[in-house]
């Protein structure tokens, strides 16, 4: 398998609350900058990024917290034709991660095309208050593209619970001691970020990672005000452990929150971890 980097970072400004769930609107992205080496292969239809929009769709006008409900996205054009063809990224057609806006919890999804550009996903949000959704997803021929939408959820809210940079960047996930380490930690420049694994009972190595999505591990960054994301690729993808290296690049400084996926013995583990960039 080819190496390669994905770095999708994007801003812009929404009012928080801006939209309710029916009254979805497509987004209008300030900044959309894209990096990615991977070439966009198969499929012969080209549509330009800045023409493609989204329509979010909710099961209820508003959705409530402990409930299943269904999301939906509808995949378009500026003219509102839909956008039928899609490359597989990562083994999925889509990608949709779910925060709370204060990033205490997190999901990481796979709609399933229901055709004519139509995605649905059923999901339940654990608590009320606001959420962000972003859909991560390449347009045949096209270049990748991420669709960001805020939603309201009815239910008890607990108080937001304020991001703590952590200073100790090694904690214990499900019997695995997890270190998180950067080249350098600066906004603005590329860096490369390595999680190291080990048994915490042991300290053995950990040697047996097993691809998840096709890849050693994927990770998802996310800015303290859930503004700017970015969803890296590992550099090198067909490595079992103990280590996993991470291009990716800090738009600014500030407060993010990191979480990286990786699996082992058939499971899926999550490894969040909160820096401070300078
Ligand atoms: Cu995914």
């Amino acid at each position: 398998m080819n190496k390669f980097t994905c770095i999708i970072i994007f801003a812009y400004s929404l009012a928080l609350g801006a939209c309710t769930p029916n009254a979805a609107q497509p987004q209008q992205p300030a900044q959309d900058h894209t990096q990615h080496n991977q070439p966009a292969t198969g499929g012969n239809e080209t549509t330009n990024s800045s023409q493609v929009q989204a329509v979010w769709k909710f099961s209820k006008q508003s959705p409530q917290s402990n409930q299943k409900e269904e999301i939906s996205i509808q995949i378009q054009d500026n003219t509102g034709k839909p956008i039928e063809k899609f490359e597989i990224n990562h083994e999925k057609e889509m990608h949709m991660i779910v925060v709370s806006k204060d990033l205490s919890t997190f999901q990481h999804l796979h709609p399933e095309n229901k055709g004519k550009g139509l995605f649905t996903v059923t999901t339940t949000f654990p608590t009320g208050g606001d959420y962000k959704l972003i859909a991560d997803f390449i347009p045949s021929g096209g270049e990748p593209k991420t669709e960001s939408q805020w939603i309201t959820v009815s239910g008890q809210a607990p108080s937001p619970r304020p991001l703590q940079p952590e200073t100790n960047l090694t904690k214990i996930v499900e019997g695995k001691e997890v270190t998180l380490s950067f080249d350098k930690l600066q906004s603005g420049q590329e860096a490369t970020m390595t999680f190291s694994f080990r048994d915490a009972a042991s300290k053995q190595p950990i040697t047996n990672l097993q691809p998840y999505l096709g890849a050693i591990g994927h990770v998802v960054i996310i800015s303290s005000d859930a503004e700017k994301y970015i969803h890296n690729h590992p550099l090198e993808e067909n490595t079992t452990g103990p280590e996993a290296k991470f291009g990716t690049l800090f738009p600014n400084s500030g407060v993010y929150k990191i979480w990286g996926q990786f699996q082992q013995n058939g499971k899926v583990f999550i490894v969040p971890f909160v820096v401070e960039v300078p």
